[in-house]
């Protein structure tokens, strides 16, 4: 019987990714785990457990308690943190992953889902298009710790036989969580902004393409890759996944459709460096053609559905 495990399940992709294997396999089969408390949703549909990702004997009893077969590890600091904390974003996200694949090899659990992302590229990468397999030096604390990571997991894939996948995730938009820290956030704080207060200081400079996904593209192509069967997999470290590319301004002239007074002022900080490293467009086509990937959301589709349900979200928080 399968029993999945997400850790980071308060985070961004976390929270939506728990209630989708829930509505999938059952949510008695699946442990919602995190060092802050989940969303509302989260809390009442799930067994939640309080853990902290370097504490592996912790970690271990939970997985022993809950007889987990399936590990989807979501616990990290996002580029924006990570560059405010290096040494700390190093020790959680390198040591975390190696708390995690070293039980996933040693207790015998059947796979585990790890998020690489198009962090893992740097300055030097071609930056349109950028194919599966290129030039990797990323330059940021975020894209290293990504970059390692991917090493590692086809390492333990190829001498210990894990069986962990992963995709190079673009940026993620969704409304379920507020942002999370990182560098694309601003495509989802826009949005809470936007609805708010007709306004939003972006610390980009408009003119910045960026890969973006909206979450239900997102969560659907990671549950689907750890479905498949291990035979149908090419990639041993990580594959590109993309959905769409846009920047700032493209995007609040199209939020302007819904919201014609909003406006917007760019302000860029010391994320634009960060963005300035990555991609503007990923090409995906070897997970679509081996995987059956496929996009389902573009940007205006995203930007209606992002309106709508932030607008609902705010106005039941102030009944709340
Ligand atoms: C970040 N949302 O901005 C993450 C993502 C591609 C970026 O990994 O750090």
């Amino acid at each position: 019987m399968k029993k999945i495990l997400v850790l980071g399940a308060s985070g961004q992709i976390g929270t939506d990714l728990t209630l989708e294997l829930g509505n999938r396999f059952g949510d008695a089969n699946v442990v919602a785990s995190d060092m802050k408390i989940a969303t509302d949703e989260v809390m009442d549909r799930f067994t939640f457990e309080f853990i902290d990702v370097l504490n592996k004997h912790k970690l271990e009893e939970l997985i022993e308690r809950h007889g987990i077969t399936e590990i989807y590890h979501l616990a990290a600091l996002l580029s924006g943190r990570s560059e405010q904390k290096p040494m700390f974003a190093w020790d959680v996200n390198m040591r975390g992953l190696f708390n995690v694949m070293e039980l996933v090899r040693d207790k015998g659990i059947e796979r585990m889902f790890w998020p690489s992302s198009i962090a893992v590229f740097g300055p030097s990468t071609p930056k349109h298009m950028t194919p599966q397999k290129t030039i990797m030096e990323p330059n940021t604390v975020y894209g290293i710790s990504k970059l390692a990571g991917e090493r590692w997991i086809e390492y333990f894939n190829v001498h210990y036989g894990t069986d962990i996948r992963s995709v190079r995730y673009p940026g993620i938009i969704s409304y379920k969580t507020e942002a999370g820290g990182g560098t694309t956030d601003y495509a989802v704080e826009i949005f809470f902004e936007a609805v708010r207060n007709g306004h939003y200081d972006c610390y980009l400079r408009p003119d910045t393409l960026l890969p973006m996904m909206y979450m239900e593209d997102a969560i659907r192509l990671t549950i689907d890759i750890m479905d498949r069967p291990k035979a149908e997999l090419t990639v041993n470290s990580s594959y590109n996944v993309a959905a769409m590319s846009f920047t700032p301004e493209q995007l609040a002239e199209e939020i302007r459709k819904h919201l014609p007074h909003f406006t917007i002022r760019y302000q860029p900080d010391f994320r634009q460096a960060i963005a300035d490293s990555w991609p503007a467009s990923i090409d995906d086509s070897v997970a679509r053609q081996r995987r059956g990937w496929h996009h389902e959301f573009d940007m205006p589709r995203m930007v209606e559905i992002m309106i709508r349900e932030v607008a609902q979200k705010l106005e039941r928080e102030k009944t709340d």
